[in-house]
């Protein structure tokens, strides 16, 4: 996929704010500080879109992006960030689950995990929400440049490896390096193919007027 245009349209905090599902979207989520902002730069090619911060868990907003004209990235806010109060994490959990559970254009969820890190307990229980939920996901290891491409291959073997104690099968899944742009053509790929098989859904156009 040739990447054309990225702009951003809207951030919000209430899903009935959001533009209508008339377009498909791909929710990109991760622990803060995996990559996110970087990763979404990288695949549009636009540096200061995303804006990549060193303040973790600073976004607390679902953006959406338009990209091509024709489908939207949606950026939420990162999770597991220790510092934030109890209160403030039930919110925000509230509010991505609503978004995620309800998202009638939703078609994948890219669950970003660091590809340094051994599995963590926060990305395995955010997956097996997702299924639980039947919401389609796939995994997108960041920093890939950051260690040995066998490191890399190891710790993503031990993330599959946790994920079949409560999956039949692994989901697919994308090694990627922000720094390099690897992934970047298998990604748009990814989504390039769901989009040529994409129809509007059904949805209650009362919920998106207000
Ligand atoms: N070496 C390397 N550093 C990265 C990569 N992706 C992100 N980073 C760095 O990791 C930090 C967090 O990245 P950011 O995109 O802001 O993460 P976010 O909080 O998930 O949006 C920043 O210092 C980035 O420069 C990558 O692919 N390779
Ligand atoms: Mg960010």
């Amino acid at each position: 996929m040739i990447i054309k245009s990225a702009d951003f349209i809207c951030s919000n905090t209430q899903v009935s704010k959001l533009p209508p599902p008339t377009r498909p979207e791909y929710a990109f989520i991760g622990r803060s500080n995996v990559g996110k902002s970087s990763l979404i730069n990288m695949l549009v090619q636009k540096k200061g879109l995303a804006k990549t911060s060193q303040t973790p868990g600073k976004t607390q907003l679902i953006n959406h992006f338009l990209v091509n004209e024709t489908w939207y990235i949606v950026d939420l806010p990162g999770y597991g960030y220790a510092r934030a109060s109890k209160s403030k994490k039930a919110d925000w959990n509230k509010f991505i689950q609503t978004y995620l559970d309800k998202r009638e254009s939703l078609q994948c969820v890219m669950v970003l995990i660091d590809s340094r890190l051994e599995p963590q307990k926060i990305d395995l229980e955010f997956c097996s929400w997702l299924g639980e939920k039947g919401l389609p996901f796939v995994l997108v290891f960041t920093k890939a440049d950051k260690q040995s491409n066998l490191k890399t291959d190891q710790n993503i073997a031990k993330f599959r490896k946790a994920m079949l104690a409560f999956f039949e099968e692994a989901p697919q899944h994308f090694v990627t390096s922000s720094e390099l742009h690897t992934g970047r053509d298998e990604i748009l790929g990814f989504i390039g193919n769901i989009n040529n098989s994409f129809e509007i859904p059904e949805f209650d156009e009362e919920r998106y007027s207000k």
